[in-house]
């Protein structure tokens, strides 16, 4: 059973690679477990590489063997992406006059290099900040400063708001942030990144909107050093997310 698995743990491992490095490759990232789900004889088997042994398997094996492997990489990987969609909870009751954008508190600790550093900064000297106009902020210049803040670096954010969806469905969702993010809508964790990098995915997430409607955002955003940006995109579920327009934010 070992040695089989081998080449589908690099598949695995190279499709989520895929995903956290690269926007064109995000739906392979999506629909390589999905294959390997399908309890059926999947891509692995047929690979020409494939020992005697493996050719007198009986289909039966065969699934049971794709069952493994899909535990492989669920195990290996994030199971963010690969679960059941995360049911949202829609705002109950639903506001009303709500204002364009995103409320944000900062702080602007001496450092802040991890989710729990700038969770502790939060606990000290906050400031009430311009709202934002949405999420979808480009990577900045070097020494220009980041969202609605006053500062370039060492910045922590404390979004909330709410966030509108048109229609019911299952969506993807993920976000584009430098540095580190945690992003909670509608109770649910659908986006997270604890450390510093360039402005990239972070693990798409599947989720269920139950109704149209609005649903309750909380991001605790940071920028440590260097350039900053923080975009969210969703979309229907099988499609590439898209950038989530300014509208579909109030506070
Ligand atoms: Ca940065």
């Amino acid at each position: 059973m070992e040695k089989p698995l081998l080449p589908g743990a690099a598949f695995c491992m190279g499709t989520a690679r895929l995903g956290v490095t690269s926007g064109i490759a995000w739906e392979t990232a999506v629909a390589g477990p999905m294959v390997a789900l399908t309890p059926a004889p999947g891509p692995i088997l047929s690979r020409a590489d494939r020992t005697d042994w493996e050719n007198i398997m009986s289909i039966t094996s065969a699934a049971l063997r794709s069952v493994a492997l899909a535990a492989a990489c669920v195990a290996g990987l994030s199971a963010m992406a690969f679960a059941a969609p995360l049911k949202l909870t829609p705002a109950d009751p639903q506001p009303s006059g709500l204002k364009p954008g995103l409320s944000v508190r900062y702080a602007y600790p001496s450092d802040v290099k991890s989710l729990g550093a700038a969770r502790n900064a939060l606990k000290y000297r906050v400031e009430q900040g311009a709202p934002l106009t949405g999420l979808d902020y480009r990577d900045t210049e070097l020494g220009q400063n980041v969202l609605t803040a006053k500062r370039a670096e060492r910045v922590v954010a404390d979004i909330r708001g709410y966030v509108r969806f048109d229609a019911p469905g299952v969506y993807t969702i993920d976000f584009l942030t430098n540095d580190g993010l945690h992003a909670v809508v509608g109770g649910q964790v659908v986006g997270e990144f604890d450390g510093r990098q360039p402005c990239e995915e972070t693990f798409a997430v599947e989720v269920e909107v139950p109704k149209a409607g609005w649903y309750p955002l909380k991001a605790l955003w940071f920028q440590r050093t260097n350039t900053a940006c923080l975009h969210m995109r969703a979309g229907p579920a099988g499609k590439r997310p898209k950038w989530m327009p300014d509208a579909a934010f109030g506070h």
